[in-house]
């Protein structure tokens, strides 16, 4: 038994998945359901709310629903909007440059060094320029490690050097020097000003000048750096959010077989 009633209220989801014009998957394909997280500087309340849902209208979400709303002391308010993204983007354009080397367990790297190079590789990283950020590069550097993957200071076959933040690209290539480096690594956090481009950009351009560049294998990562961003610069590799040691240190060791660095 059919009924008008239900008929009228009912709407229709196009369930097919067209990757010409992907959206965000909620529980129906293509219903675009997203969640997003913001603080206004007010207080919460029932304007405040709406100030969110309208907010969210023009960020391109459909029927905003304020989640949760939650006052941060009397002036500041934090929300969670939930909303249907009218937004699309067309996957099958979509390319990246991406690092290409297969990514080896600790043991394994240590096993290629020890068959491909025959002695231990020194890796000297740092988190460069005016960039007081040590977290990044102690995730990849530090013995303990980090999220299940230990840090290069635990590979038997790498010798590490942290040299933590705030260090002037001169004085990295300095230690770098002394200390007879294979592979550097940049940590960037910080890029507002692009500040993160001037200081990539300074380090490679040092490098060139004193006629060191091919002398060193040069990486750089941080939350905000991407393979392809890292090549534009001059770099040999970049690693952003949810690269660990093992990726770096894989691409590392196989690019120094690659150049024939003994
Ligand atoms: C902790 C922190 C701080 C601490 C840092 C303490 C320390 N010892 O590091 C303190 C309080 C000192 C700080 C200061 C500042 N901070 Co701060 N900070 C953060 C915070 C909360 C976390 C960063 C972090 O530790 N992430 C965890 C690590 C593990 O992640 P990661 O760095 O991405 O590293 C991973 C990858 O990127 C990669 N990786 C990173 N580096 C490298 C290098 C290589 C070679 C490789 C292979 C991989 C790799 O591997 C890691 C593991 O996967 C972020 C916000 C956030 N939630 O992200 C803001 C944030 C980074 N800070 C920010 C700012 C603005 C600052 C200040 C400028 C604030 C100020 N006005 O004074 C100052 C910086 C001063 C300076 N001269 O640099 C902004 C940066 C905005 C921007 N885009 O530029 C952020 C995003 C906060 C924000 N939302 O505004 N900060």
């Amino acid at each position: 038994m059919s009924s008008g009633l239900y008929n009228t209220h009912k709407i229709d989801f196009d369930t097919t998945l067209d990757l010409t014009r992907l959206k965000p998957y909620g529980d129906t394909m293509n219903d675009g359901k997203v969640q997003t997280s913001f603080t206004l500087p007010i207080k919460d309340d029932e304007r405040g709310e709406e100030a969110a849902r309208q907010i969210a209208k023009k960020m391109g979400l459909e029927e905003p629903n304020v989640a949760y709303h939650h006052a941060l002391d009397k002036e500041f308010t934090f929300y969670v909007v939930y909303g249907s993204c009218v937004h699309s983007v067309n996957y099958e354009d979509i390319h990246v440059i991406t690092v290409e080397s297969d990514v080896m367990s600790m043991e394994d790297t240590n096993d290629y060094i020890r068959e491909h190079i025959g002695r231990k590789v020194v890796m000297v990283g740092a988190s460069t320029g005016t960039d007081a950020h040590t977290v990044g590069i102690d995730a990849i550097m530090n013995r303990k490690g980090f999220a299940g993957h230990y840090g290069l200071e635990r590979y038997e076959m790498i010798e590490a050097y942290n040299l933590g933040s705030q260090v002037p690209n001169e004085d990295f290539i300095k230690k770098a020097l002394e200390l007879h480096a294979d592979v550097l690594l940049v940590s960037q956090t910080v890029t507002q000003k692009d500040v993160h481009i001037q200081n990539l950009t300074n380090l490679i351009e040092l490098l060139e000048a004193e006629g060191l560049r091919d002398k060193f294998v040069v990486c750089c990562g941080g939350p905000r750096i991407t393979h392809e961003l890292a090549k534009e610069l001059g770099y040999d590799a970049g690693f952003g959010a949810g690269k660990y040691a093992d990726d770096v240190a894989s691409f590392a060791v196989t690019e120094m077989v690659k150049r024939g660095m003994k």
